[in-house]
């Protein structure tokens, strides 16, 4: 490894600068002005212009028009809820919905001759964007140790491979298989019954770099890793503190919800660093006065947090709380501020808590959120004024060393007015990958509990491994260290997605076999173990037939809604495997001898049946997972139906004391040293998560490129930066490891003081590996402490 000229380490970036072809079409990289509304007529445009060049008129129609209906798919890319039947537009999908449609159901293709023409290493010096733009994979593809490029082979052979590669590890934990969200219930299911089957709970996922914090703060509090509230929820909400999301771009339909409730009266609350354009005004495409008119403006109050603030902003509304019941005020419809009813009667641990935010000095709830003591009361005071509160969090919140910490504390405020089991009110963390929490319900999870595994066996007559197995960042450290040397990702880029680029790519490189279940070419393909292997498949909007006929596959929603996706579109390739077929000739490739006879101790499941007709797949999670009473025929249901949740429904709490906990965290906030920013590494309006669309971020007002970092005026005054100039982010962490991201050309924004903010995945390189989440192990993606370095001219 190279080092410093003091001797650390340093760990170059493997994607150094952009790549001329980048730049095909396009201008090259021009900083606009920041735009102050989200969607309306631009949104629209751009979503056609994606949608018909890659997808042509006919398959643009078809496709849109199915998307978010009953009869349709479940759109790909967000988990976002659908409105009821009659609230449901004809076009119930938005601008970046449409993008996500347009990557999936492109009409391009790359076929073996692809292949055969770039070799594996060429491939890789390509961008995210490039990758993404060559079409749908449509053949299984081998790579053998030595092997320049991948060739075809069929898919016997290829789940002969990787079965004789399971069975040839020394135990069944040197091996792991990631799940990114996008995968069915029903897939999901019949997946973590595999690999069970075969020994082992190393399921890592997307999740554990995502709402892994929420899914562990909230299980611990009121005991149930879900978010409370309904779509009518939030329609009805007289108050919405929104921290740490950006939904104008990766959740916009949510702003059609959020502009129902100001129509009825309700106030929001935006709390970021950056001043997102969804969050200040909204143009509803789907109506007359948002396409022409001035639409809706959306947030009320704007608290410019620090990156990590939000502990000390859930501590100082929580303190002006308490502060006006001893005052002897009174909260909309209770008698007191606190609701003395709910919590007596359903929570632990107020005093205790109380205590800790007494003590708590304004002082330092100030510098811990870059705001002032009158800021917070303001909002305070809208708390005061509502007795429908909902307080909505997505990755802002999550990717930080005290997430779990943060979250608990708004699960703190909510009780204190008793906002959660009451109409309009609750705790919305709002999710990423379309099924990711679905993917949870069905069991990919590296420590599912106890009585799931139980009803696992029942149902299928196999002993389940029981310790926990390795979650995304354990299955790295563990491959890097050579104790995870088979990695199968359903779907997902894991090299891309994962932190510390250098040592992800590292990692799989070690392993005998890498095999990746994907639609589309990406990075993940082209770091390959000694053995390679890609599996092309379906994807949500392609029709699956199978012996017994068309299928349907289910999904859950961020608001525990489960209902039918149906694909329709022609698939990209004839001989196409669904996920779930994929899944049911490897296990029985693995699980049965030549011959087909089962191997004892594997789970007793007919696979094939399975494949040939899916209901048979719901029968037996109706067995397995509760809430999944009559599934098929509450499918047929329109809007499907809603898993139970105990604490909006009834307010009862299944956590270790039956009710909900209140929990005392001291302030803690991230303390950049002099000199330093604390980087954030977020999503531009033209990517999903990995995958890049474009080169544009129309709502930030960037333009033709992606290498840009965002800083605040006044900081590059003191770091002796101007804007418009090219610099590497240098980061720094405990370790004494320097990564670095070569050449990002420096913008001046209106981003809260000594925070900065770029792209991942170009930025991953500088996410280190052991920098996570206390308690759930989450990457700390939003809080990266760096350096500017000029480059030399
Ligand atoms: N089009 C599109 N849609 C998507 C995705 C996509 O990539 N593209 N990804 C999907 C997935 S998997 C997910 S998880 C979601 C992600 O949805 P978001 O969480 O909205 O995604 P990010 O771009 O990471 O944005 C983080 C937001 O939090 C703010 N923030 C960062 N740090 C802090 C902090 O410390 N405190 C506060 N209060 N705010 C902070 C940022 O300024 C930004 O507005 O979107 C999903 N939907
Ligand atoms: N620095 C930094 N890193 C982050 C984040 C961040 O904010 N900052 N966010 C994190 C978050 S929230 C998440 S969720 C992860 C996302 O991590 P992943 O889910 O692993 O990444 P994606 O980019 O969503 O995966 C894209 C790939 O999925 C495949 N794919 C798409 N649809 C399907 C399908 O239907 N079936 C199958 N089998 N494959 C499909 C395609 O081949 C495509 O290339 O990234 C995390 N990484
Ligand atoms: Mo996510």
């Amino acid at each position: 490894m190279a080092t410093t000229p003091a001797g650390d380490p340093v760990r170059p970036d493997p994607h150094p600068a952009e790549h001329p072809d980048q730049d095909l079409d396009r201008p090259g990289l021009k900083v606009g002005r920041r735009k102050r509304t989200a969607a309306g007529v631009p949104g629209v445009t751009t979503a056609m212009q994606h949608a018909l060049r890659e997808m042509g008129p006919v398959r643009t129609v078809s496709g849109l028009l199915r998307m978010n209906q009953a009869d349709g798919f479940d759109c790909m890319s967000c988990a976002w809820p659908d409105p009821n039947a009659p609230d449901r537009s004809h076009a119930e999908f938005c601008e970046n919905g449409a993008k996500a449609l347009a990557s999936e159901a492109t009409r391009k293709r790359i076929r073996p001759e692809f292949f055969a023409e770039h070799s594996i290493d060429d491939l890789y010096e390509h961008d995210d964007h490039w990758l993404n733009r060559q079409g749908r994979l449509t053949t299984p593809m081998l790579r053998e140790d030595g092997d320049t490029h991948y060739r075809p082979i069929t898919w016997e052979d290829a789940f002969d491979r990787i079965a004789a590669q399971l069975r040839a590890l020394d135990s069944p934990d040197e091996a792991a298989f990631y799940t990114s969200g996008r995968t069915s219930n029903e897939a999901a299911f019949l997946y973590q019954l595999l690999v069970r089957g075969y020994g082992t709970n190393n399921l890592p996922d997307c999740s554990n770099m995502c709402h892994e914090s929420s899914g562990e703060a909230l299980g611990k509090t009121i005991g149930i890793g879900k978010g409370s509230v309904t779509l009518h929820d939030v329609e009805t909400a007289k108050l919405i503190l929104i921290a740490g999301q950006n939904p104008g771009t990766n959740h916009p339909r949510m702003l059609t919800s959020l502009e129902k409730a100001k129509e009825q009266g309700a106030r929001i609350v935006a709390i970021n660093p950056l001043p997102e354009a969804g969050l200040t005004h909204y143009r509803n495409p789907q109506r007359v006065h948002g396409m022409l008119g001035r639409g809706t403006r959306i947030a009320d109050v704007h608290l410019q947090v620090r990156l990590g603030g939000d502990l000390g902003v859930f501590q100082g509304l929580g303190k002006v709380l308490l502060e006006a019941e001893d005052a002897g005020r009174r909260s909309l419809g209770l008698t007191s501020v606190l609701d003395h009813g709910f919590v007596e009667q359903h929570t632990v641990g107020l005093e205790e808590y109380a205590a800790n935010l007494r003590a708590t000095p304004w002082s330092d709830l100030e510098e811990a959120t870059g705001l002032t003591e009158a800021q917070i009361r303001e909002v305070a005071e809208m708390l005061l004024d509502s007795d429908r509160t909902i307080v909505a969090w997505a990755m802002g919140l999550t990717q930080h060393k005290h997430a779990v910490a943060t979250i608990k504390e708004i699960v703190n405020l909510v009780l204190l007015q008793g906002n959660l089991g009451r109409p309009g009110a609750g705790l919305l963390p709002v999710r990423g990958h379309s099924n990711v929490q679905g993917d949870r319900t069905m069991g990919i999870f590296e420590k599912m509990p106890q009585p799931f595994l139980d009803r696992l066996e029942a149902e299928f007559g196999f002993a389940s491994p029981r310790e926990a197995g390795f979650d995304t960042v354990d299955t790295i450290r563990a491959m890097r260290d050579g104790r995870v040397r088979f990695f199968l990702g359903m779907g997902g880029n894991f090299l891309k997605a994962a932190p510390d680029t250098a040592v992800t790519e590292a990692a799989l490189r070690s392993c005998a076999m890498t095999v990746q279940v994907s639609t589309k070419l990406n990075h993940s393909h082209l770091a390959p173990g000694r053995t390679a292997i890609i599996l092309p498949t379906l994807g949500r909007s392609d029709l699956d037939v199978q012996r017994t006929g068309r299928q349907r596959v289910t999904v859950e929603d961020s608001m525990s809604m489960v209902h039918a996706s149906s694909g329709h579109l022609q698939p990209p390739a004839k001989d196409l495997l669904s996920e779930i077929a994929i899944v049911c000739r490897l296990a029985r490739a693995l699980f049965h001898d030549a011959d087909g006879t089962p191997r004892p101790g594997s789970p007793q499941a007919d696979w094939q049946a399975m494949e040939d007709d899916y209901r048979l797949i719901r029968r037996h999670i109706e067995a397995v997972v509760p809430g999944f009473v009559d599934y098929e025929r509450r499918i047929d249901d329109p809007g499907g139906f809603r898993l139970p949740h105990g604490p909006h429904d009834v307010r009862t709490f299944e956590t270790t004391s039956t009710k909900a906990h209140f929990t005392t965290t001291p302030l803690w906030w991230p303390r950049t040293p002099p000199g330093r920013l604390l980087l954030q590494t977020l999503r531009s309006h033209d990517q999903y998560n990995t995958t890049v669309y474009g080169p544009d971020d129309r709502y930030r007002g960037i333009h033709g490129g992606r290498r840009v970092v965002l800083v605040n005026a006044a900081d590059l005054v003191e770091l002796g930066f101007a804007d418009g100039d090219v610099v590497d982010l240098v980061s720094e962490f405990t370790d004494g490891v320097e990564r670095r991201a070569e050449a990002f050309r420096v913008v001046a924004y209106d981003t809260a003081k000594g925070c900065a903010a770029a792209y991942f995945p170009e930025t991953n390189v500088l996410v280190p590996l052991d920098s996570t989440a206390d308690d759930s192990n989450t990457p700390t993606s939003k809080s990266v402490v760096v350096r500017l370095e000029r480059r030399a001219a």
